[in-house]
């Protein structure tokens, strides 16, 4: 397998940092290939309980090269931040680089990306502040500025200049907010690219003549399937293509190297930020609180509490046909454990009418109803099985009845954080 992607199938938070960090042993390269500081991807692994942002999760193997891939945003602070915990964990981070084709988050895209969220008030996205949206539109724009410009001085003030030329106007006229200086801004950043240079490559050359050697690639994604720009609960999603069309823009590499792609789905649902979610149940009771509470969802960039739901199979087999899976993992199934029943929604009800797939059009999907089923649950503790075998019946009924709703075989089932909590099935 010369190339796989691993893809997020809900809106975020499924496990990708823990499954990407358990299977990067078999690779030799992992490539983030879109998002910024705004992901947090978990990894619990000999005896490291990490949280990166903008980091590959493959960066606990030391041998593995991790790439910050042309897709992404680099935030240049959260970068030097997640190198200085990750050296301070005696990890030695000597396999990362960065695309020197990635844009830069620069200071006023986190200002005016809570300046936006704030004029849209009650309609607003619920962002993770991180200037993911500016960033992203100035890319658009033609307006950024890349990592590549911070490698010389005279080009990188050029492209202050010209940034800030069309960026100050809008932060004083349009948000009455205060400007930036040209050389205050060149002074702090020139400082970061002195630090980074040694990282900044072309890494779409680099991944090529990997793949070229015979070497194998795993693309990380962020965030997930329903938050992509393109294919996502619009415009409540974030602004990049997180789908697994995504890993080929975001890197360089052609489709034909990717034979893999792998989503992680949650064996429940949880969102974080706005927008319609079908299935969500009340967190101040009942099973909606048991999830929040035991499944401890709170957003790892953010600290926000995760709105949580019942597992959405419509939403799963919608993931499944836009990023064209070849397999799932499960996560989280031994949050599950000790509830009586499970509901699986494998259909909305929309004005009298059932859709068994995603509706395009939003007046749609935002009174969707879900039709559920309700399966038994279990009460043994799961979290030390090791083969499908040894979970108890319901437990391996409720993956197979996954399987059989999405047409995906589920290749892992994890049953805690921790990268041994994990069952791999083939
Ligand atoms: P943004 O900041 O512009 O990308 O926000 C747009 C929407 O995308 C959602 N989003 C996320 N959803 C889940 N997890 C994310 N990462 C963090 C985590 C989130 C956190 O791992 O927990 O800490 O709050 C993530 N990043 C972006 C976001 O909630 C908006 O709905
Ligand atoms: P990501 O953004 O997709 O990488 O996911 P996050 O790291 O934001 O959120 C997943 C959370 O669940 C993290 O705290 C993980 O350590 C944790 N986790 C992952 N898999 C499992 C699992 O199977 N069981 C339990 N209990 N926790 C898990
Ligand atoms: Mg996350």
């Amino acid at each position: 397998m010369p190339a796989s992607v691993l893809v997020g199938t809900q809106w975020g938070d499924e496990g990708k940092g823990k499954i990407t960090d358990l299977i990067s042993g078999d690779f030799d390269v992992v490539c983030r290939y879109g998002g910024g500081a705004n992901a947090g991807h978990s990894v619990v692994a000999n005896g490291h309980n990490l949280a990166l942002h903008q980091i590959p999760s493959g960066i606990v193997h030391e041998d593995v090269l991790s790439i910050i891939g042309n897709g992404c945003i680099v935030d240049p602070v959260v970068v030097l931040e997640e190198l200085e915990h990750l050296k301070g964990e005696g990890l030695s981070c000597k396999g990362l680089r960065i695309s020197g084709n990635a844009h830069i988050v620069m200071p006023w895209h986190k200002v005016l990306d809570g300046a936006h969220e704030q004029k849209l008030g009650k309609n607003n996205i619920g962002t993770t502040k991180r200037g993911i949206g500016p960033c992203y539109m100035d890319k658009m724009n033609r307006t950024g500025i890349r990592m590549q410009d911070m490698l010389d001085d005279d080009t990188f003030r050029e492209k202050v200049e010209a940034s800030l030329a069309y960026q100050n106007p809008i932060l004083e006229k349009v948000y009455e907010l205060p400007t930036y200086d040209v050389d205050a801004v060149c002074e702090e950043f020139l400082g970061y690219a002195e630090q980074l240079r040694p990282y900044i490559i072309e890494s779409g050359k680099l991944l090529n003549e990997e793949l070229a050697e015979g070497k194998k690639v795993l693309f990380e994604g962020a965030q997930a399937t329903m938050l992509d720009i393109d294919h996502g609960t619009y415009p409540f999603v974030t602004s990049s293509n997180c789908t697994a069309g995504g890993a080929v823009t975001g890197s360089g590499v052609g489709p034909t190297n990717i034979d893999r792609v792998l989503g992680i789905a949650k064996a429940y649902l949880t969102r974080v930020g706005s927008g319609p979610f079908p299935t969500e149940l009340n967190l101040d009771e009942g099973v909606g609180k048991f999830l929040l509470e035991t499944g401890h969802e709170y957003g790892v960039t953010t600290g926000r509490e995760r709105r949580c739901g019942w597992y959405d199979a419509v939403v799963i087999k919608y993931a499944a046909q836009v990023n064209g899976l070849t397999d799932l993992a499960i996560t989280k199934l031994d949050v599950l454990t000790g509830l009586d029943t499970i509901k699986v929604c494998t259909a909305y009800e929309c004005d009298g009418v059932e859709y068994t797939t995603v509706p395009e059009h939003r007046s749609v999907f935002d009174h969707a109803k879900p039709k559920y089923v309700e399966v038994p649950g279990w009460k043994e503790d799961i979290t030390g099985c090791r083969s499908f075998d040894e979970l108890p019946k319901a437990a391996q009924d409720y993956i197979e009845l996954i399987e059989k709703l999405s047409g995906v075989k589920v290749s892992f089932v994890a049953v805690g954080p921790d990268r041994e909590q994990t069952i791999n099935r083939f």
